[in-house]
């Protein structure tokens, strides 16, 4: 038989099924005797690559040649999920690949389960960056991706008698089919060695550490078009020459290879533990690849683009550069390198062009999560990097005093403080004399010694019959820090947040001051996810329902069209066309939890699920405590009341907790406790059962969200910043319980609020109730005080949760006093589920609620996202292929 590639131009069965063939027999990944079903996995993989690089190849063998401008999407997180499905849904193959799988003995579903999920992410910003790809590709934007291939993927969960487990996620392990190494494509990134003048008098950044960032390219094709984006990873290498062969041959083998473990350990793991120093300096590496490797090569692309004559000005005519929360933020500082010290632009110019290209997404108003990096750390690390920061602030203080002027210098002060991006560091030189009020001055040792004394010794003065000696405190200096936010709102034109009220919160809150000075940089850009992968192909029962219904599949890709839905809301046939696809769905996730918890749940009991990431704000606590308080007033029934009162539920978690963040590790401690006990009591049989589904990642949510009716988005308010997960659940019809928070609050508004639970206090009244609370003034409700009794009662094992229930209550050494007001929202939440289980007996009326879900969820495509941030903040066109 002679095995040839798939023809492009015509992939029936037959060609695809002698491309696979070929791949099997050529690819050496296994011994060729066993096709079996992960040979099968990567072949096929290999064969759809195939077709992807020819379309790769031939959008940007395009773009080249019209030189369009084109967007470049920087993240440290890109939470790609499987891709074998989407690429062979999106290049429109689904039968062709299934036919060829089928002729050789497989079919295609299994084949792709074989796939592994990269997790290079976290959480919800990665997924977004991913949606934000498919989007790209499908609408024919010019767009680019760029992030670090991480070795390990974000670790793998375990669940044992004692909670979460971590292990690291080898998802290279068998190679990864869909990248291609690029070692013609790499880039040398410096750490630490310090600045000179060149002989020019240029600045020149010598001496230090050399690593090389290497290019990896995955593939991203569109939806429905030839269009295939690239993303590009970044690995980190040491140069070949570090390789110290001479200690090697003398027998120092480790320390021969030390400068290769070095460079290569930049890229092992996603968010490395940052409490050491190492951990700190190793991030801040991380961040500073990505920067470097991208806009050397973005520069590079220019340049090439431009032929032989290189017009800079024209730079952020071509090139759009976003910064997917502030960890890309260094670009600001690394343009302005690469164009001042390697292309010879002055101080202005470099600045106008950066200025011009650069934007910043902000992911979050946690004042914790707004990085700040030591000063200190950053002259080390990036010697260079921090002159033209300080040059930045500097320019920004200027700003500060001709707006504020010299006045009124409280104000002033204030202003400074809030603004600046150097945090505890003196005023620039030129401004120390200007603006210091006399009595605010900070007290140094050295004016001590000089003999100016302290308040405490003034008073001590003034005081000195009646008092004993007073010794004054040593004046401990807070550290001096960089604030990355800060510095992306200075150096970008535009800043945007994800949600209407985030975008709120982030101008009326976070950078209030900012906006004062310069209004028309802050947007709002509510996020999306894409109807590809989070419809069509995650739930093909509902998709065919709603392509029948509306008689055409183009909601795929016009989500608008999803409002047609509404007319058949009440329609019986829909109805029951539409809960049997549920039910399908429902019964798939009985057997992946059977399969990873071992438990058996019934298909007929209502599926609550909250999937993300396990964090206080986002307050699992609550529906667990929820959940208890259910399982409590069960228990106070007889039989047949509790039938009466309550409807069956299914209560489904999923989500990693950060590993050194001790109090989210808790709570999953405590929900696979509840889970324990909940699920082994015969008395409530299958009326009630918890669920903790482990090592969530995108491939368990593809299964769990079609097949939920309800889910949770309970945040304290003001905290979400948008959540995506939110809007994948409406689109599959499930009612969300929520609080009005993050994109809740929009998705309300599209689906309806006879269709949305809402409970809880609102964004404006947060601030408030937490004064009130830490000056003693809660009264909590009854039921709140009555659940967390009945936890220390020791019915879910001997641990009386001190340091859970105690975050609630603000007891000594448990932090701060229910910071996530969670007794506040727990009797409306309480309240509001009752409403739930009332809704859920009408299933004629719960089912209309689930229609209307999806039919109003269609301003959640990343679509729609997309064309905004294309034409509001990086001016590219659509570009369709010729
Ligand atoms: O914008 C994507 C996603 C939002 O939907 C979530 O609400 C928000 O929590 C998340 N933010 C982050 C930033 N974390 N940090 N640091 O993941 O972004």
């Amino acid at each position: 038989e002679v095995f040839s590639s798939m023809n492009p131009f015509a992939p029936d069965a037959a060609s695809v099924a002698s491309s696979i063939k070929y791949h099997a027999e050529f690819t050496p990944l296994f011994s060729p005797e066993k096709f079996e079903l992960p040979k099968a996995f990567f072949a096929t993989a290999q064969s759809v690559r195939d077709a992807l690089i020819r379309n790769w190849n031939a959008t940007y063998e395009y773009y080249n040649r019209v030189n369009v401008k084109q967007a470049y999407y920087l993240s440290m997180e890109f939470l790609q999920g499987r891709a074998l499905s989407n690429a062979v849904g999106n290049l429109g193959l689904n039968s062709a690949y299934g036919d060829a799988l089928k002729r050789l003995g497989f079919d295609l579903e299994s084949v792709a389960s074989q796939e592994p999920d990269p997790a290079l992410g976290n959480g919800g910003l990665g997924r977004l960056a991913s949606c934000f790809l498919d989007s790209m590709a499908t609408l024919n934007y010019p767009a680019w991706g760029y992030g670090l291939r991480y070795k390990y993927g974000l670790f793998k969960q375990r669940i044992t008698k004692d909670g979460q487990e971590e292990a690291a996620e080898d998802w290279l392990e068998l190679s990864n089919p869909w990248e291609i190494v690029r070692n013609d494509v790499s880039y040398p990134i410096k750490f630490y060695g310090k600045v000179v003048f060149g002989s020019d008098g240029k600045k020149r950044w010598i001496g230090g550490e050399d690593i090389v960032a290497v290019a990896y390219d995955v593939p991203i094709p569109g939806y429905k078009t030839k269009t295939t984006i690239n993303l590009r990873l970044w690995s980190t290498k040491a140069p070949s020459e570090d390789f110290d062969l001479s200690s090697y041959n003398s027998g120092k083998h480790t320390e021969a290879a030390e400068a290769l473990f070095n460079a290569e350990k930049i890229c092992f793991v996603l968010y490395p533990g940052d409490e050491s120093n190492e951990g700190k300096a190793l991030r801040l590496k991380q961040q500073y690849t990505l920067c470097s490797a991208s806009l050397q090569d973005i520069v590079a692309r220019f340049e090439t683009r431009s032929g032989g004559s290189v017009n800079w000005e024209e730079f952020p005519e071509k090139v759009a550069v976003q910064m997917n929360d502030t960890h890309p933020t260094l670009c600001i500082p690394e343009l302005m390198r690469i164009l001042m010290d390697l292309k010879g632009l002055s101080w202005e110019d470099a600045w106008k062009i950066t200025q011009r290209t650069v934007a910043y997404t902000n992911h979050t108003v946690l004042p914790e999560a707004l990085e700040k990096w030591s000063l200190e750390l950053m002259e080390k690390l990036l010697p260079r990097h921090v002159e033209i920061i300080e040059k930045i602030d500097e320019e920004l203080v200027r700003t500060i005093v001709s707006e504020y002027g010299t006045a009124d210098l409280d104000l002033l002060e204030e202003k400074l403080k809030a603004m600046r991006i150097l945090e505890n560091v003196e005023l620039p030189s030129a401004f120390a004399d200007v603006i210091v009020k006399p009595e605010s001055k900070p007290v140094t040792a050295k004016d001590t010694q000089n003999g100016m004394k302290t308040a405490q010794e003034e008073e001590k003065i003034a005081g000195e019959d009646e008092e004993e000696e007073v010794i004054p405190e040593p004046t401990v200096k807070p550290p001096k820090m960089v604030r990355m936010a800060n510095l992306a709102v200075v150096g970008g034109h535009a800043v945007n947040g994800v949600a209407e009220i985030h975008s709120e919160i982030v101008k009326q809150d976070v950078f209030n001051d900012f906006v004062q000075l310069w209004p028309e940089k802050f947007q709002n850009k509510t996020n999306g996810v894409t109807p590809r992968r989070w419809i069509r192909f995650c739930n093909p029962y509902l998709s065919d329902i709603i392509t029948n219904w509306i008689g055409t599949e183009d909601w795929v890709l016009n989500t608008e069209k999803l409002a047609e839905l509404r007319k058949f809301a009440d329609n019986e046939d829909l109805q029951s066309e539409w809960r049997a696809a549920k039910k399908k769905n429902k019964l798939q996730v009985v057997a992946l939890i059977k399969e990873r918890t071992g438990y058996t749940v019934s298909p007929d009991a209502m599926f609550d699920i909250q999937i993300k990431r396990i964090h206080e704000y986002k307050r699992q606590l609550l529906n667990i405590l929820g959940i208890v308080y259910r399982y409590k007033k069960m228990k106070e029934m007889s039989a047949s009341e509790r039938e009466k009162a309550y409807v069956p539920r299914v209560c489904i978690f999923g989500g990693k907790a950060f590993a050194t963040y001790v109090q989210a590790k808790r709570i999953v401690k405590f929900i696979t406790d509840v889970a324990s006990t909940i699920n082994h009591d015969p008395e409530i049989g299958e009326l009630l059962k918890v669920i903790f589904v482990p090592d969530y990642n995108v491939s368990v949510a593809e299964l769990l969200i079609p097949a939920s009716e309800l889910s949770q988005h309970i945040s304290t308010a003001g905290m979400e910043a948008s959540g995506t997960s939110n809007m994948k659940f409406s689109m599959n019809g499930c009612v969300l319980i929520g609080t009005l928070d993050g994109a809740n609050v929009e998705i309300r508004e599209e689906v309806g609020e006879e269709n949305f639970f809402l409970f809880g206090a609102k964004a404006d009244e947060i601030v408030n109730l937490r004064k009130e609370r830490a000056e003693g003034k809660f009264v909590p409700d009854p039921t709140f005080e009555e659940v967390k009794k009945f936890v220390r009662s020791g019915v879910f094992g001997s641990n009386s949760y001190d340091e859970l229930i105690g975050s609630l209550e603000g007891n000594e050494g448990f932090g701060r006093a229910d910071y996530f007001l969670v007794g506040k929202d727990f009797p409306s939440y309480i309240e509001c589920q009752e409403k739930v289980d009332e809704a859920y007996r009408d299933q004629k009326r719960w089912t209309r609620m689930s229609i209307l879900n999806t039919a109003g969820s269609f301003k959640f495509s990343s679509d729609r996202t997309i064309h905004e941030y294309a034409k509001d903040i990086w001016n590219i066109k659509q570009v369709e292929l010729p």
